[in-house]
């Protein structure tokens, strides 16, 4: 075998990984021995930004897979609701990025929260961004700016977009600039969408809207990552219905909630899970109106459900 050669993956479709290399040609690699990540059972070994070595197999114009390098971070969700398995999303991020829609399809704020929840415990930057503004009537714009001012004053990055009639995309794509993002969100959103709009050149393939179920059928199949003209990357996924969570203890739960870790120190128990008990300031906090309460209902959801 020759030379150890470096790289990173832009796709990987089960067993063959497209490892991007600096001079910016592409090796199809397979991978040689088991991965693991410690600890974590995980549905694939590698995943899209890993970075990885390499050795060109004999006589071929594929590689082996020697190696993968430390993560800086990765982000992972439960491979199905009744699986204990992972499956991790993407590694080595820089921000995490959820396209979201009030209609066509509908994304829930409970949807919304558990990706938030997710990027925070991984400790990866999100971002909010609101897509198809052009087809929302007034009650739904009135729904858009609702939540958005509650996330914003929470501190999350939230923008509002049509990829469609190229509304506000200056400010998309400066969110995006030198940056390496994920994007993640339902089917039929419209993530592939905005990256054409943004970088005609990579011309994704985009996905009709079923007219019974006002949903996308999953246009996107797998993981790809895509080199931005205006530099950067871009993870472009198949759309999720769930994001499950991984790996979590209810009693950290709370923390994954900027605006109710920043007074639980004020709870009079520590081990406060702010439901019954009493000088609780998250619930003091939520009476006079400080909390939204459709996000601390979310924190209840998942407190029942998810653990
Ligand atoms: N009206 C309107 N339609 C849009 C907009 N953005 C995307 N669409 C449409 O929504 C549909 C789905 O877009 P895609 O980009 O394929 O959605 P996706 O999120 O990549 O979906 P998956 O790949 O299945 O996860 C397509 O018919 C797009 O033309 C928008 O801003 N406004
Ligand atoms: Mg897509
Ligand atoms: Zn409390």
């Amino acid at each position: 075998m020759g030379v150890i050669k470096q790289g990173y993956v832009i796709r990987s479709t089960g067993s063959w990984y497209t490892v991007y290399q600096p001079n910016g040609e592409t090796i199809e690699c397979r991978l040689r021995g088991r991965y693991r990540l410690k600890g974590v059972r995980t549905t694939n070994p590698i995943a899209v930004g890993d970075e990885v070595s390499f050795q060109m197999e004999p006589e071929r114009d594929t590689g082996v897979i020697t190696h993968i390098h430390e993560r800086k971070n990765f982000i992972i969700r439960r491979a199905t609701k009744l699986s204990s398995a992972a499956h991790i999303i993407a590694a080595n991020l820089d921000q995490a990025v959820l396209i979201a829609t009030i209609a066509e399809p509908h994304t829930t704020t409970g949807f919304i929260d558990r990706f938030l929840v997710t990027a925070e415990a991984y400790h990866i930057p999100a971002i909010v961004v609101f897509n198809k503004i052009d087809i929302y009537n007034t009650t739904q714009m009135d729904r858009l700016s609702n939540l958005k001012k509650t996330y914003q004053d929470i501190g999350y990055q939230v923008i509002q977009v049509s990829a469609l009639k190229k509304i506000n995309l200056d400010v998309f794509e400066s969110l995006l600039k030198d940056k390496r993002s994920l994007l993640s969100g339902h089917s039929g959103v419209g993530k592939s969408a905005l990256v054409n709009a943004i970088d005609p050149d990579l011309d994704l393939k985009t996905g009709l809207i079923s007219s019974l179920t006002r949903k996308g059928r999953h246009t996107t199949t797998f993981a790809e990552m895509f080199h931005l003209r205006f530099g950067g990357w871009i993870i472009d996924t198949p759309g999720i219905n769930e994001f499950g969570l991984y790996d979590f203890e209810p009693e950290i739960l709370a923390q994954r909630f900027p605006e109710m870790r920043q007074l639980m120190d004020q709870c009079r128990f520590a081990n406060c899970t702010h439901r019954h008990e009493p000088d609780c300031a998250v619930r003091n906090a939520l009476e006079k109106g400080e909390i939204a309460e459709f996000r601390y209902k979310n924190y209840l959801h998942m407190l029942t459900t998810d653990f």
